[in-house]
């Protein structure tokens, strides 16, 4: 099956509740994304996957639905949505929804009519009687709860919930869950989206709940990763709702291997046109994600050219709404923001798959600057500074633990100007703005024809237009502790990226001395001898 997105298309993505609030509430909204189309327009982007916009309590900013079929009042309404196709579609450019199926918000219209005790819709839920006084299994929690609550005012029954008690998991051995995901595909299809990014959907179908191998984190694992039955649903969607509409899905898959990854999205499996893995985001954390050690680049580089490698096709990232910044992650990062941001735009550009970029990005946002946990917002922090606290981890510790890895290090507001609030909102914006907005932001990197903004519009365009970047066949050239090196090739055309992954100046390794034709620098006085810190090079050359 061919791929559903064109392969030299670039994905933006946007978190709503941090872009750009348009009416003071202090919360981004869709007009608020209309109002920046060109802005997104201008950096070259063919898509924009919308983190979700749907009604909800937000209990986990919107991971968790209340109705699949309404737009968060807090973000706008139906006709600011329909506003936002057309207005995109103008400027050449698609949106992209998340489909969070998983789990909906315990405040959905189906938990609500199961809890007063309709049959057809307890169904809909995984819902135990609890095992000898005790809770159904041992399983565990993406969130660091217990995953099972109490359904209603029963005695001994629990609901299951792999995130937040408010987002209870659907039960996907019913028919009827799966209609209703058609019908809510169809629906978003119908008013013009091009496509869906699934959120955790390799955890959908749990084959028994049943106890699980104990692990260090989420026990029961091995009971619903990957099942067969999720390939089964994956496949259904796919020629069932996606096909007609010619839409792409790429599926947001936790804890794959390269197996279980090339069964989800090989293209003769009819399932989903690319995943995001997440083994490059870990490759600086010990066991879990919340204790980070230093990155060291040859394990990104490693990590980044076994995936490149054993996939047909790829979703390249480096940042999500749930990851910290990535250019915060480098320990010698000092004052190499900007080359450092140019650099990954660099290796973005070059290699092999969809580039996504998150808001952002494209002008070198670092990390939120909290001081305690009372400036952080997200559910999973909080429960993760609980837990660190049942398990005594001193305070200052625990503190450390968060302010490196929570997920409101990306979803500080947007910093447009140096403008009050950064130009977010003109009200109280919901998490704290990031103190450096007055020299990072959108309008003064505008103004820089060198600048980091200016480079990642230099790197799209390239990505968008020269066909090796976008079919080209990779081959990894160099792995060493700072310079990473891989050609991209086509009939006998090759591209040759090359990164310095460190604030270390580095020696040019002698196998890539023979490059003499440099395509682009992320340095205006680079390209030539030992590479500068975050130095990105490419050069062309031509086989023999
Ligand atoms: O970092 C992770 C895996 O290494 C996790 O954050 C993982 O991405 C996540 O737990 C799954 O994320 C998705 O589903 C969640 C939601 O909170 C996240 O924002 C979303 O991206 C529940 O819907």
């Amino acid at each position: 099956m061919a791929l559903n997105i064109r392969k030299d298309a670039i994905v933006y993505q946007i978190y709503p509740r941090s872009f750009k609030d348009s009416n003071g509430d202090g919360v981004g909204d869709i007009r608020g994304i209309i109002e920046s189309l060109d802005h997104i327009a201008s950096l070259g982007a063919n898509h924009i996957w919308l983190s979700p916009v749907y009604e909800s309590p937000n209990d986990d900013n919107g991971y968790d639905i209340s109705n699949y079929k309404a737009i968060q009042p807090q973000f706008g309404s139906m006709e600011d949505f329909d506003e936002l196709i057309f207005e995109a579609k103008k400027r050449g450019i698609g949106i992209v929804m998340d489909l969070v199926i998983n789990h909906t918000s315990d405040e959905h219209e189906w938990f609500k009519r199961a809890l007063a005790g309709e049959e057809k819709y307890r169904n809909y839920y995984i819902i135990q009687k609890g095992k000898n006084g005790k809770i159904p299994n041992n399983w565990g929690n993406f969130f660091a709860e217990c995953p099972w609550s109490k359904f209603g005012n029963s005695d001994n029954e629990y609901y299951l919930h792999l995130f937040s008690k408010k987002q209870p998991d659907l039960n996907w051995h019913n028919p009827d869950v799966f209609d209703e995901v058609k019908g809510i595909m169809r629906f978003w299809l119908d008013r013009g989206v091009v496509g869906f990014r699934c959120d955790v959907i390799n955890i959908i179908y749990k084959n028994t709940l049943a106890d699980g191998k104990k692990q260090l984190v989420l026990t029961g694992r091995e009971h619903y990763l990957s099942t067969d039955g999720c390939h089964n649903i994956l496949q259904r969607l796919r020629s069932e709702v996606l096909e007609p509409y010619g839409a792409f899905a790429v599926g947001e898959t936790v804890f794959v291997d390269l197996l279980q990854a090339k069964a989800l999205c090989d293209s003769d499996r009819g399932e989903l046109d690319m995943i995001f893995y997440f083994e490059h985001m870990e490759v600086d954390q010990v066991f879990v994600k919340w204790f980070k050690t230093q990155l060291k680049p040859k394990k990104l580089m490693q990590t980044l050219t076994k995936w490149q490698n054993a996939l047909q096709w790829n979703a390249c990232y480096f940042e999500n709404h749930d990851q910290p910044r990535f250019i915060s992650r480098f320990k010698d990062l000092g004052s190499y923001r900007a080359e450092a941001s140019r650099m990954i735009a660099g290796l973005l550009m070059t290699l092999r798959g969809t580039p996504f970029i998150f808001e952002g990005q494209e002008i070198g946002m670092v990390n939120g600057d909290f001081n305690n946990l009372s400036e952080i917002e997200d559910i999973e922090s909080h429960n993760i500074y609980a837990m660190a606290k049942r398990l005594k981890i001193p305070k200052g510790m625990r503190w450390k633990m968060i302010k490196r890895t929570s997920r409101d290090n990306a979803r500080t507001p947007m910093q447009w100007s140096a403008a009050k609030n950064a130009g977010f909102s003109s009200g109280k914006p919901w998490l704290k703005v990031n103190a450096n907005y007055g020299e990072v932001n959108v309008a003064a990197e505008s103004e820089k024809p060198n600048g980091i903004l200016a480079f990642w519009k230099k790197m799209i365009k390239m990505r968008k237009e020269n066909e090796i970047l976008a079919n080209g066949c990779f081959k990894v050239l160099f792995e060493g502790n700072r310079i990473y090196a891989f050609e991209r090739e086509l009939n006998g055309k090759r591209l040759i990226s090359v990164s310095n992954m460190t604030g270390k100046r580095a020696k040019l390794p002698k196998s890539l001395q023979c490059y003499d034709k440099l395509v682009v620098s992320n340095y205006e006085k680079g390209g030539r001898g030992d590479m500068n810190p975050f130095e990105f090079r490419l050069y062309y050359a031509e086989n023999k």
